[in-house]
């Protein structure tokens, strides 16, 4: 890694659109750290010093080599002091205090474990810290006050933060897929999110449907769900026409910008092992987030289900805004409005100064727009 990669270094691009980001990459002691950091300032509420640990950690996941030393980082965007500091003390000792010291803390271990609760966010996690509260015990022992969401969160919280995989999202795709074709044959079901990227698995399914004779997708999403419910399949829904307004809590829709205005559903699917309705009889639902027994992990399992529909001619915008990852969109939408002068979201993409809509009958066709190579889905882990 001498004189010649010294070019590739300084190629990096401060844009996570235009670097190529695997899945397995060679700095992942060096992005925990930075992660780490970046979720304790979240959850201090400083958003700006979040996204720097954040950017950081996201060029060292794009390099091709592992970082050895801090000279390195000169040649590298988005790497800011504290960062580099960060880094410094993990290469020489093998991990860094300030990092240590977080992972320690009351305070971070606290918001952590109560923001794995589904429907809570931030705010609420620091607010049940402030109130001196500690554990979930603490807070049905309290009776903390929980929105819908947040009481279907306690209730699967095990389940919820066991990580769903692949055959799961896949046998998920089935279930919707077969609900849908009864409402509107040839529309299609797709997987996106982490799983689209190529993860062997996730927090939770994200799915894509559309129909390719535009507005026959109409009304498709009420019924899908009606009939999902009907079937037991669903043990929180949550439908919204525009999901970053309509959200109870309003924390899961922070920095939702880019899935406003499509037809939109979160939900808990109940995935029964095997297929078939288990759910009900003498297994009826109780309060209570231990309730399950072990026994039962065989039978189904809760699994968060983000179900999205798109008119046919916004699909690709909806399938490049729901492939993620997070960094990669932010990047996509902070290139596209500084370098382009257009506006990206999960529809559309305007160029605010000739004042037009630039259509695309594929996700190639926008990366065509935007002056971008087409980067593949397995290589958006930014
Ligand atoms: N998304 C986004 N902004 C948000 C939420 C989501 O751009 N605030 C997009 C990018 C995400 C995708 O939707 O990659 C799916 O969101 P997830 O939270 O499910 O993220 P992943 O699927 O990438 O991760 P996981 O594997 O943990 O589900
Ligand atoms: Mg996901």
């Amino acid at each position: 890694v001498q004189a010649e990669s010294l070019e590739d270094r300084c190629q990096v691009s401060p844009y996570a659109c235009q670097r190529r980001t695997p899945l397995a990459h060679k700095n992942q002691v060096l992005t925990e750290a930075l992660e780490t950091m970046a979720e304790e300032a979240r959850f201090c509420g400083s958003e700006g010093r979040s996204l720097a640990f954040s950017r950081a950690a996201s060029v060292l996941k794009s390099l091709p080599w592992t970082v050895r030393g801090v000279k390195e980082l000169h040649f590298l965007p988005c790497i800011g002091e504290h960062s580099r500091k960060i880094i410094q003390e993990v290469l020489e000792d093998g991990t860094s205090t300030e990092v240590e010291n977080v992972r320690q803390s009351e305070r971070y271990q606290t918001m952590k474990h109560f923001m794995k609760i589904f429907g809570v966010g931030v705010k609420t996690a620091s607010q049940w810290y402030q109130e001196g509260l500690r554990t979930i015990n603490d807070l049905q022992a309290h009776h903390a006050k929980l929105g819908k969401a947040q009481q279907a969160g306690l209730l699967h919280y095990r389940d919820l933060n066991s990580p769903v995989k692949r055959s799961e999202a896949e046998a998920i795709v089935q279930v919707v897929q077969k609900a849908v074709d009864q409402f509107l044959p040839g529309a299609s079901v797709t997987l996106t999110g982490g799983f689209r990227r190529g993860k062997p698995s996730g927090h939770d399914v994200d799915l894509l449907i559309t129909h390719p004779v535009e507005g026959q997708e109409v009304g498709l999403l009420s019924k899908v769900i009606s009939w999902l419910d009907s079937q037991d399949f669903l043990l929180y829904h949550s439908t919204h026409r525009n999901a970053s307004q309509a959200l109870e809590d309003q924390e899961l829709s922070v920095s939702m910008t880019a899935m406003d205005r499509l037809d939109h559903c979160f939900s808990i699917f109940c995935l029964n092992y095997p297929h078939g309705s288990i759910k009900g009889g003498s297994r009826a639902w109780e309060p209570g987030y231990e309730l399950k027994d072990p026994g039962d992990a065989t039978l189904w399992k809760a699994v968060r289900v983000d179900l999205v529909v798109a008119p046919y001619s916004q699909f690709p915008f909806a399938l490049l805004g729901w492939t993620g990852s997070r960094n990669f969109e932010r990047d996509l939408r902070r290139f596209s409005k500084h370098e382009k002068k257009m506006v990206l979201n999960s529809h559309t993409l305007y160029h605010t100064e000739k004042k037009i809509f630039l259509s695309a009958a594929s996700e190639e066709e926008i990366f065509q727009h935007l002056g971008l190579e087409f980067m593949p889905p397995e290589e958006r882990n930014a």
